[in-house]
């Protein structure tokens, strides 16, 4: 089950019959300090999501063999599987910055993933750069702050593809 920064310490705490401990509502304290940070972040990508995806494929695949006769992006139904595929992300992404806890990634975006990419010959290191683009172009829009959260996220993402 995907659960949130709340859920994840309330039943870490549930497992043990205790009420939070000190580090426990630390990490509580930290999730309800960032919450406007977050609310706010999530609303500027929502808006500019498919720009986002746009620059980011634009400073990584684009121009690359991966477009070319050949390449894995090449005709136009392959092509928005990938912008398709990188909506995805960064939308699957967003949810979890909302939600501290990455474990939507898990069980929404990564299972399986890895198997049908290489079952499809999709290049998973291209895909990392364009996720990493991806995370480049979010923290220019939305601040270092918020960027570095969603970082948080898009890296999961990647090194879960990896
Ligand atoms: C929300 C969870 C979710 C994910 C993550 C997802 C991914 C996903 N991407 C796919 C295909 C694909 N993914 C890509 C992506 C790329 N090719 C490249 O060269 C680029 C590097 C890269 C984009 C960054 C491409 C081109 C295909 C089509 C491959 C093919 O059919 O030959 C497929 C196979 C089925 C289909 O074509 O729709 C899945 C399941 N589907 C989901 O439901």
């Amino acid at each position: 089950m995907a659960q949130d920064a709340i859920t994840a310490v309330i039943n870490s705490a549930d497992v043990q019959g205790k009420y939070l401990d000190n580090s426990a509502l630390e990490k509580l304290k930290g999730y309800f300090a960032t919450g406007e940070l977050r609310v706010r972040a999530a609303s500027t990508i929502s808006a500019n999501a498919a720009a986002i995806v746009k620059e980011a494929v634009a400073k990584s695949l684009l121009y690359s063999d991966i477009t070319r006769p050949g390449g894995n992006m090449y005709t136009t139904r392959r092509y928005a599987a990938c912008i398709r595929d990188l909506d995805y992300y960064l939308r699957y992404a967003t949810y979890a910055m909302l939600a501290g806890d990455p474990s939507i990634l898990d069980e929404r975006v990564l299972n399986g993933l890895k198997e049908t990419y290489n079952s499809l010959g999709v290049p998973v290191g291209a895909t990392v750069q364009a996720i990493q683009a991806i995370k480049e172009v979010t923290a220019s829009l939305v601040g270092s702050d918020a960027g570095k959260e969603m970082g948080v996220y898009l890296d999961y993402i990647s090194s879960g593809l990896s």
